[in-house]
């Protein structure tokens, strides 16, 4: 497998030399600064290429590699089905048949309505100090509740969940409140878009009339091109699971489980309709199997992020060490490494977030994505590859 680092691009205080020194042999990347929906031109491309190469050798002895995207975004106009999402489908479809010429073979996407990835606290202290990052059940209930104030919101909730969450709500001072409204809809690191409160009732009101079924057929209507276009460029399209694993804000979810996967392959059967293995975006779920999940979709997987969560009682999960909480990364590897080493393009991976550690703690960095938690990660899943 191909050890991989993300790297958000000229203004990531984290650099391609420390991506390097890292041991990652392969970057992940976007061109962040085009617009969600608009072409990625061949020409950009093709000097975000040059910048990667141009940074020197990876511990591989060959030049650092732009290996994955992640991700090309998924207008909203597509995920609710638009007037204009053809546009936008046409736009996607050229935007994967130009990574193709220049020699990228996998692209990450997600479609999770409105909202990318979400927590509820950015700086949640393990036992030893370092930072994580963590969802709060109740506390996302608050927000829905109280402070979103989103119609239907009590209804869709147990009693039980509406009384804690008022409770939690009481407690919390202004300057939480904030942070907890920050950290849901200000976009964590990846997700294009943010907003204001006004912009996210807006926008849930565009998904009133749109269920779990109908999000799925846009899903579908969008890979029919999509597939086509990548599998007549040598691209793999990597759909990466809704993380946490279950609806939000009443939107639908279709990438969650074994079961919503399974539809998806039926329906669009060609390998260049593949996923992104996320042992954490799953692991999140204890019903979701992480083993049985890779044994199922082994074909399938072009591209794995590895992290580990811990689960609380409610429903909460916290993040942890990439060796500990739910998912056993040493099955999971055994697994993977032995799926890798049977085809002709190897599988690559990377270390999904890292916890902040002191040093950490001292510089900017993106929540999730602090350099020595990372490294850490990478190094001891280098180290757990190498002993299996
Ligand atoms: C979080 C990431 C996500 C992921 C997208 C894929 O750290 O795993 O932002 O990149 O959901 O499209």
């Amino acid at each position: 497998m191909i050890p991989t680092l993300r790297w958000f691009g000229p203004t990531d205080p984290v650099t391609l030399d420390d991506v390097r020194q890292a041991g990652a042999h392969g970057v992940v990347t976007a061109l962040h600064s085009v617009p969600n929906g608009r072409v990625w031109s061949r020409a950009a491309i093709e000097r975000r290429v040059a910048e990667i190469e141009s940074a020197g050798m990876s511990e591989s002895g060959r030049a650092l590699e732009w290996n994955v995207v992640e991700s090309v975004p998924v207008h909203e106009s597509i995920k609710r089905g638009g007037p204009d999402r053809d546009l936008y489908i046409d736009a996607y479809a050229k935007t994967v048949s130009n990574l193709g010429a220049a020699g990228i073979g996998v692209v990450c996407y997600n479609f999770m309505p409105v909202l990318d990835w979400t927590r509820t606290d950015l700086a949640w202290p393990l036992p030893t100090g370092a930072l994580a990052l963590r969802f709060d059940r109740t506390q996302f209930d608050a927000f829905d509740l109280f402070d979103l104030q989103r119609p239907g919101a009590s209804t869709e909730l147990s009693e039980e969940r509406v009384e804690r969450a008022a409770e939690a709500h009481a407690a919390m001072t202004e300057d939480e409140h904030a942070a907890l409204r920050d950290a849901i809809i200000a976009g964590l690191p990846g997700a294009e878009e943010s907003y204001s409160m006004g912009q996210l009732h807006a926008e849930l009101d565009a998904y009133r009339d749109i269920d779990e079924a109908a999000l799925r057929s846009n899903l579908l209507y969008f890979l029919e091109p999509v597939v086509a276009a990548a599998k007549a460029a040598g691209v793999r399209l990597a759909l990466h699971p809704d993380d946490p694993p279950w609806p939000l804000l009443g939107l639908p979810r279709i990438a969650s489980t074994a079961e919503h996967y399974r539809l998806i392959f039926e329906a669009v059967p060609s390998e260049a309709n593949g996923m992104t293995f996320c042992s954490g975006s799953f692991g999140a779920c204890p019903a979701n199997d992480l083993g049985s999940i890779v044994a199922e979709f082994r074909r399938r997987i072009q591209f794995v992020h590895l992290r580990n969560v811990e689960l609380e009682a409610d429903g909460s999960f916290h993040e942890t060490l990439h060796l500990s909480g739910v998912a056993n990364m040493k099955k999971l590897l055994g697994l993977l490494a032995a799926e890798s080493a049977a085809r002709s393009e190897v599988i690559p991976y990377r270390p999904d977030h890292g916890v902040a550690t002191r040093v950490d703690q001292l510089h900017q960095a993106r929540p999730g994505y602090p350099y020595v938690g990372r490294l850490r990660g990478i190094a001891e899943l280098r180290g757990l590859l190498a002993a299996l």
